[in-house]
């Protein structure tokens, strides 16, 4: 078998996908996601000017010697570009396997750990008792685990506070939109935001946090603590991660289990905090740390030191990282739960999957490959349209992490 085109389709059914299809001799194509929040183009052209004249003619079984090929034949190594189109090669070879041999994604991997992957769902609310009635919500719909954020008081936007409640969409505007922040407002306000939940909903459901990388070590490690009589599934993103070092102190001090990883796109990126259990929850998924090939590697690592995984599912992620998502956590023997922000739709129209939610679980089917499509003609009535993530400033006016 050979590949013989590979084409790359752009379509935003809500927001901006990046979409690789991989064809081959024998008429069996796969698909790969390469979404980028932010920064698709880039994606776009590193696929179509340097990677995709690389493919034609050769065998797509040999995934592990392409990944490599594509990894190491670049010379410059790691980052979000390059990671991301390697992972959208990946995870169409994976497909193209699944497909040829008549089996689902999971099976190629060693067959099926558990019946169903455990997701957890956004509740956001522009202040704590609206963040009350999205809980109220989603534990109505069945889910076991649910994400918590609310709008700070004094500050007049916050992170995670969407404007749609289904649907988790930052990229707001055709140029960044601009926040303030304060680290002092927000480390006073979440404790008695989680105290409200508990005492409104009890110790039943899963919580989580995400602090998305705006703390130092010490407020980390502070709020960490305060946090610990609500019993949260994770912390998540308490710092920015570039200097793995500093989660040695946050560790010290507080039992709140920490998870991280949704911006890394190697094994590098978190090899110390996985070797030195530092975290407990690793964030990387398939489309942007260099697809199942790479992601296997990272789980396997995290295994031999009690971390678990815990996949990015945002609504920025195509249902194609999606799916191939769930095929890896119905595999991966050290599961800890997946992410599952809703696509709309729009979005769910353009790429037909096979998955479903049900009490809780995402239930994956058995369609050859990873289950999910695309429909080109669709596809193509949604032109690109350009979007930014929002960028933070202090109240004084300095540049922040957002
Ligand atoms: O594109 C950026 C989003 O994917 C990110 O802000 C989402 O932090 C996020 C999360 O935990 O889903
Ligand atoms: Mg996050």
């Amino acid at each position: 078998m050979k590949i013989t085109d590979a084409k790359v389709i752009v379509s935003c059914p809500g927001r901006n996908f990046v979409t690789l299809k991989i064809m081959t001799d024998e008429g069996v194509y796969g698909i790969g996601d390469a979404t980028l929040n932010g920064r698709e183009l880039a994606v776009v052209s590193y696929l179509e000017d340097h990677v995709i004249p690389c493919l034609i003619g050769r065998d797509p079984a040999q995934i592990e010697d392409i990944w490599h090929y594509l990894y190491k034949g670049a010379y410059w190594r790691r980052g979000p570009i390059t990671m991301s189109a390697i992972a959208a090669v990946d995870t169409a070879l994976w497909d193209i396997k699944g497909k040829v041999a008549g089996l689902p994604l999971y099976e190629l991997l060693g067959g099926k750990s558990r019946n169903s992957v455990m997701v957890y769902g956004h509740a956001n609310g522009a202040n704590i008792d609206e963040a009350l009635d999205e809980v109220a919500r989603y534990s109505d719909m069945g889910y076991k685990a649910i994400r918590v954020q609310s709008g700070v008081p004094g500050l007049n936007s916050t992170y995670g506070v969407a404007k749609d409640k289904l649907f988790y969409e930052p990229a707001d505007a055709d140029l960044p939109t601009e926040n303030i922040w304060s680290t002092e407002k927000y480390m006073k306000f979440v404790p008695e935001l989680f105290e409200r939940v508990r005492e409104k909903f009890g110790f039943e459901h899963h919580l989580l946090h995400d602090g998305h990388h705006r703390l130092t070590p010490v407020q980390a490690a502070r709020l960490g603590k305060d946090l610990e009589p609500y019993r949260l599934f994770w912390f998540e993103d308490c710092v920015p991660a570039e200097n793995q070092d500093a989660f040695r102190l946050i560790r010290q001090h507080t039992t709140t289990p920490l998870a991280v990883g949704e911006i890394f796109n190697t094994i590098y990126d978190c090899q110390q905090l996985i070797t030195e259990q530092l975290i407990d929850y690793i964030r990387t998924t398939v489309v942007h740390a260099g697809g199942i090939t790479h992601l296997r590697k990272i789980a396997q690592l995290a295994e031999l030191y009690h971390v678990k995984t815990g996949c990015h599912g945002a609504t920025d992620l195509s249902p194609v990282c999606m799916g191939a998502a769930l095929h890896f956590d119905m595999w991966v023997p050290n599961f800890g739960i997946q992410e599952y922000m809703r696509h709309t739709k729009e979005t769910d129209a353009v790429f037909p999957h096979d998955y479903h939610f049900k009490d809780g679980y995402l239930h994956v089917g058995d369609t050859p490959g990873h289950g999910v499509d695309i429909d080109e003609e669709l596809a193509a009535k949604y032109p690109y349209q350009r979007a930014y993530l929002p960028i933070n400033r202090l109240e004084d006016g300095s540049m922040f992490s957002w």
